[in-house]
């Protein structure tokens, strides 16, 4: 493995230990303090409170000891405040300990680690106090995002939408080792490739060890060679300055040779069991190479146990050396730093210290060679061989922290009172949808130039194609449409470059919902407010729904426009039929889901989401379109119908007081409810058909007004509780969507009315749309059968 030396820092004064930084003193002495207090932090949580579950609280001291060296020289030396930083999940305790000696965290947020209102146990963007640029957790996501977060930096900048005064800052990811399992990196580093992105810098603290293990030795030549693959430069922190100055000394080469070649979970058992142990297997395997006896016999146990264990990633001058000359250079930048999992503890290289906890003994052990006293647990320079106002002028003079809180407001974008309303006999809600963005693409308003499009491969069958020929597509370099110069004639003409408004991504809808998170969080990280819009297809979601989860965790606003979606794409058979997306939409936190039928309904709808994207309390919204022309109704929306297709649901023809049947349908089935209404109106001439719009809305408006009873406003009522009160008590409903039933069955519980629901609960396969929904059930047919039965069982009852 190579390891690059680098180029020492201009010297100012000598300090203690022979180094020529005379800040060095104070960084050595924090970076113990910091161990100490995330170490303390989890043991306060685990030890020391009362845990009425049972339940052990957790944490994990082998891993936050590991990035301690790594964290101290970015926040208190590298890092200004204009970088965005995501920090592997469980070094979170770390980053909670360095703000509390910033003063930009609360003593109680540390006490409370892991418990209500107190510190989050992995970095929250939303839940924790403390500034979070990105939320981490699920491995992977956090250190892909900061990819993307550079592309929408570029993008901001490029254009000039921020205000002057914000600065361009890098996007750094602080790695665990085993997060590079997760596939959806090197998806991200592809498609960082081809965006030529810049400013990236991936610190991977490389202790060897996950979860459950010790890692394979080789995987990482292999990960080495694949950043270079995609341009990124590579600089290896393997051996601290102690075994640096060993290997100079007579069989030098031989003991560098050795470590090169030490397995990795044999070097991690050693330096569990310690200096003895190094001294036996060296003295054995090294036996015949002069100058090794003279090395073993001038240290003891405890200092070959240090100079055996001094890899680079846990001495700070290796590592701001490594960070200060890299610092110059805006290529994306992965550093590999080696590192020992729970280094300084007792259980340092331990294969089984994962979730590993100090015992009561060892932590007094511990403090006892942190030299801090009972009751001082929690004092910022306690036991520290610095004086306490050095460091307290060092801590002040910390570039990262000379701003704080570090997130921007950026004002709101503003929306017009309605939205362009394509006109046609017969629309499919996907074709409504990119005429709507077609139409703003030629208009200039804020609303039309801070909307950001993007799109895994499908820009053209998801209807982005009009849009785009209007806005063009983002690249940081002006490039030509070939196919134009050369006079090929195509309905798409695309323009390249700066002013673009559409990013182009490959296959890859981890990598489309993380640049969706990174463009929603534009306005608080980058200063400027972008209104993201990305299509892919219904099905697809579930390809990428834990980054869609992650973007929503981290409360970044978007609006995702999934289509075809259902039965509705007939032809393309069961792999592409989307089924169970309205619950996910239903259950996703942070994201509104709607569904539908008509284009005023739609226009309505995007209108009011971009509105809510923007929304202090709001969110991001999803809406499930099809590509099924439908008949669109003849009329004028006024304020009260719009409001109730945005609160989810209205009555397409009302029911009679007391009528004993309704019909409820979402979306692209409306042909069929309209037809089996009409029909059933001859034997039932009161029954009711209501349109739901947003199964989300309506659920969600059901549980707010029981809320709101249950806090002593017994009049509250939701609006499809207002909608159900007309019918019957003993009405039935007969409910129908194109995906999962259960979407829509709950509403029999909002009036305790019969409810049969038809819906799609097995895979689809290729065919006809009508021969599909005779086969699945949601044609007309089905829907007066099942109104029948329900009637039929109403007499019985009677
Ligand atoms: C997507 C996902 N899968 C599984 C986990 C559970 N998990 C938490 S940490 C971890 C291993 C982390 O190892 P590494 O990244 O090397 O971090 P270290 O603790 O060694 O610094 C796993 C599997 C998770 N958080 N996210
Ligand atoms: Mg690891």
């Amino acid at each position: 493995m190579t390891q690059r030396r680098l180029p020492a820092k201009t010297p100012a004064t000598v300090d203690r230990a022979g180094s020529t930084d005379p800040s060095l003193a104070a960084l050595r002495a924090l970076e113990r303090k910091i161990l100490w207090l995330a170490v303390w932090m989890i043991h306060n949580a685990n030890h020391l409170r009362d845990h009425p579950d049972g339940l052990k609280v957790g944490g994990h001291q082998a891993s936050s000891a590991s990035i301690v060296t790594l964290m101290t020289a970015l926040y208190l030396r590298v890092l200004r405040p204009e970088d965005r930083v995501a920090v592997k999940p469980h070094g979170s305790p770390v980053l909670h300990a360095i703000q509390y000696l910033l003063g930009h965290q609360a003593l109680d947020q540390l006490q409370n680690f892991r418990a209500l209102g107190g510190a989050q146990s992995y970095p929250s963007r939303t839940k924790d106090t403390l500034d979070v640029d990105y939320s981490t957790g699920s491995v992977g996501l956090g250190v892909a995002i900061t990819l993307f977060g550079a592309l929408v930096q570029d993008y901001v900048r490029l254009k000039n939408l921020a205000p002057p005064e914000v600065k361009q800052g890098r996007l750094v990811a602080l790695v665990g080792d085993a997060e590079l399992d997760e596939g959806n990196v090197f998806e991200a580093m592809l498609e960082g490739w081809k965006h030529d992105v810049r400013n990236v810098w991936w610190v991977i603290d490389y202790n060897r060890q996950s979860l459950d293990s010790v890692v394979s030795d080789r995987l990482f030549t292999r990960i080495e060679s694949l950043f270079e693959t995609v341009g990124w430069k590579v600089v290896t922190l393997k051996y601290g300055k102690l075994l640096e100055a060993a290997f100079e000394r007579p069989g030098g080469a031989a003991l560098r040779r050795w470590i090169d070649n030490c397995p990795n979970s044999l070097y991690s058992a050693l330096t569990f069991k310690g200096g003895a142990a190094w001294r036996e297997r060296l003295a054995r395997d090294l036996v015949n190479v002069a100058g090794i006896p003279e090395l073993l016999a001038d240290h003891d146990d405890a200092a070959l146990g240090r100079l055996m264990t001094n890899l680079a990633g846990h001495d700070i001058e290796a590592v701001l050396e490594a960070f200060e000359a890299a610092a110059g250079d805006d290529a994306p930048t992965c550093f590999i730093a080696y590192t020992i999992k729970g280094y300084g503890l007792p259980f340092a290289g331990h294969k089984d210290n994962h979730a590993g906890l100090l015992n009561p003994a060892q932590m007094a052990q511990l403090k006892s060679e942190m030299r801090v006293g009972d009751g001082k647990e929690w004092e910022r320079f306690e036991g520290l061989d610095v004086a306490a106002s050095e460091l307290e002028s060092f801590l002040a003079r910390v570039p990262f922290a000379q701003v704080f809180p570090r997130g921007h407001a950026a004002p709101a974008i503003e929306v017009p009172a309605a939205l362009p309303l394509p006109t046609a006999e017969r629309l499919s809600t996907q074709e409504g949808f990119g005429r709507i963005l077609f139409e703003l693409a030629g208009t200039r308003t804020p609303l039309a130039d801070r909307i950001v499009t993007l799109s895994p491969d499908v820009t053209v069958s998801t209807n982005l194609g009009g849009w785009v020929n209007r806005r063009g597509v983002f690249d940081r370099n002006e490039r030509a449409d070939v196919f134009r110069e050369e006079k090929v004639v195509s309905t798409y003409s695309w323009q390249l470059g700066q002013k673009g408004q559409h990013i182009e991504l490959g296959i890859a809808e981890n990598n489309f919902f993380l640049l969706m998170a990174a463009l929603g969080l534009s306005g608080p990280l980058f200063g400027a407010r972008l209104l993201p819009i990305g299509t892919l297809y219904d099905p697809f979601i579930e390809r990428g729904l834990d980054a869609l989860n992650y973007a929503c965790y981290q409360d970044a606003r978007f609006m995702l426009v999934a289509t075809p979606s259902g039965l509705t794409l007939a032809p393309e058979g069961g792999a592409h039929q989307s089924i169970k997306t309205p619950l996910i939409g239903m259950g996703q936190d942070k994201l509104t889901y709607f569904e539908p039928a008509f284009i005023d309904e739609l226009a309505t709808i995007m209108r009011w989401g971009f509105a809510h994207m923007q929304d202090p309390h709001g969110g991001s919204v999803y809406l499930r379109l099809s590509t099924r022309p439908l008949e669109q109704p003849k009329r004028a929306l006024d304020a009260g119908l719009a409001a109730a297709i945005i609160d989810g649901a209205y009555w397409l023809k009302p029911p009679a007081p007391d009528a004993e049947l309704a019909i409820v349908y979402a979306g692209a089935v409306a042909p069929e409810a309209i037809e089996a209404h009409a029909q059933i109106l001859e034997d039932v001439p009161g029954a009711g058909l209501l349109a739901v719009t947003s199964p989300d809305r309506l659920h969600a408006g059901w549980r707010a007004a029981a809320t709101e009873r249950r806090e002593g406003r017994p009049d509250a009522r939701a609006p499809i509780e207002q909608l159900l009160a007309p019918l019957a008590r003993d009405a039935a409903l007969v409910t129908v969507i194109d995906g999962h039933p259960a979407t829509l069955s709950w509403l029999g519980a909002v009036g305790r009315h019969r409810v049969h629901a038809l819906g799609v609960d097995h895979f689809g396969q290729s065919a006809d749309l009508p021969s599909l929904y005779r086969v699945y059930g949601l044609d007309a047919d089905r829907i007066l059968d099942a109104a029948a039965a329900l009637l039929v069982e109403r007499v019985r009852a009677a």
